[in-house]
Parts: structure tokens; sequence; C-alpha cells
């Protein structure tokens, strides 16, 4: 609890500061950087939100990909893609371990040995879903194949590229500092309009 009020004085402090320099002082509408461009990805993000909720999403997503300092822009395709395969990696290293007799494929009888605690038709599932061929086993290709798919469809770090206009010192990162700028500029332009 009482860390938690700490955490929100200094945001609240911050957000000041963050007031002071972007609001004119002739209280004009405040308005966002030069060049800041906010896509309908970034707004329906922002739509329900408050800005310190969103500068912790998109730290996270930057954490996800390697970045938690700042985002390097011109690696940003590289850490990508290889966040994707560590992950990958990982759920196909995590499946593998039911192969017991070590043919890089996973038959029924060895995934209710490795899973006994799955029901029925999470079992049935995992073969529907993996077993691409429908050879009545999983191969190690066959699932790989499979997350690599689910996890290019389902992947919420595409949000990042969406970020490459706010980079406000155009140093090929963007950093915490910037991401807070332009979203307490677009918070207040928000609620001044
Ligand atoms: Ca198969
Ligand atoms: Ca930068």
């Amino acid at each position: 609890m009482k860390t938690r009020r700490h955490n929100t004085f200094r945001w609240g402090a911050t957000l000041a500061t963050f007031l002071a320099s972007v609001a004119p002082a002739s209280a004009e509408k405040a308005i966002l950087p030069d060049g800041v461009v906010i896509t309908p990805q970034l707004e329906r993000l922002m739509a329900d939100s408050d800005a310190m909720s969103v500068v912790e999403k998109l730290q996270a997503l930057m954490a996800r990909v390697g970045r938690p300092d700042g985002l390097v822009l011109e690696t940003l395709a590289e850490d990508r893609a290889a966040e994707l395969d560590a992950r990958a990696t990982k759920l196909l290293d995590d499946f593998m371990e039911v192969d017991i007799n070590g043919d890089d494929k996973i038959g029924r009888l060895e995934l209710s040995r490795g899973r006994p605690d799955w029901s029925v038709a999470q079992h049935t599932a995992f073969f529907r879903f993996y077993d691409t061929d429908e050879n009545g086993s999983a191969s190690r290709a066959e699932i790989l194949d499979a997350i690599r798919l689910q996890e290019t469809e389902v992947d919420s770090t595409a949000l990042l590229m969406d970020l490459e206009s706010w980079d406000l010192d155009a140093d090929g990162t963007v950093t915490t500092d910037e991401l807070q700028r332009v979203v307490v500029a677009y918070f207040l332009s928000r609620s001044d309009g």
C-alpha cells in the first residue's frame, strides 16, 4: 500500500514537470511534439486508460524484446524476431520433454504419460493443433511451425513498430523519457480538446 502511494506521488510530480514543459505559458491547447504520429493501434491502447498505465504497457513490451531501457529502432525487427524465437524454443523444449523414446515426435501415449494432469479435451486439442498432417503424432517440426504461426498472429510487440516517430531527439532510440513525454502530451491534448 505504502509503495503504491509513493509511486503515485512520484508520478504526480513527474506529471507536473511535464505539464510545465508541455503546456504553453498562455495555456493554449497542448499539442504533440513535432512529427509524432499516434497510429490507430496506439490510439486504441490509450483510449480507455491513463497515462501511467500506457507508459507501463509500452515499457513491458520493450522489456519483452530485450530493450527495457530504450527501443533501438534500427534493430527492432531483429529484436522482435529473436524474442519470438526464444519463446518458441522454450515452449518447444517444454513439449519435447514428454518425447520419452527420443524420436522427435510426441505420440498419444507419450502425451498422456507426460501430461497426466491434462484433461481428455486438452489432449485432443493438442493433437488437433500440432499434428497438422494428422498422422497421429506431433513432430518437433510440426510443433515449432504451429507455435511460430500462432505467435506471429498474436504478437503484441507489433505495436512497438508504431513508436518510430516517438524518437524525439532522433538518436535512433525511443527511451522511457520519450515515451512519457509523448503519452503525457497526448493525454493533455485529449483532455483539452
Ligand atoms: Ca504429425
Ligand atoms: Ca531517442
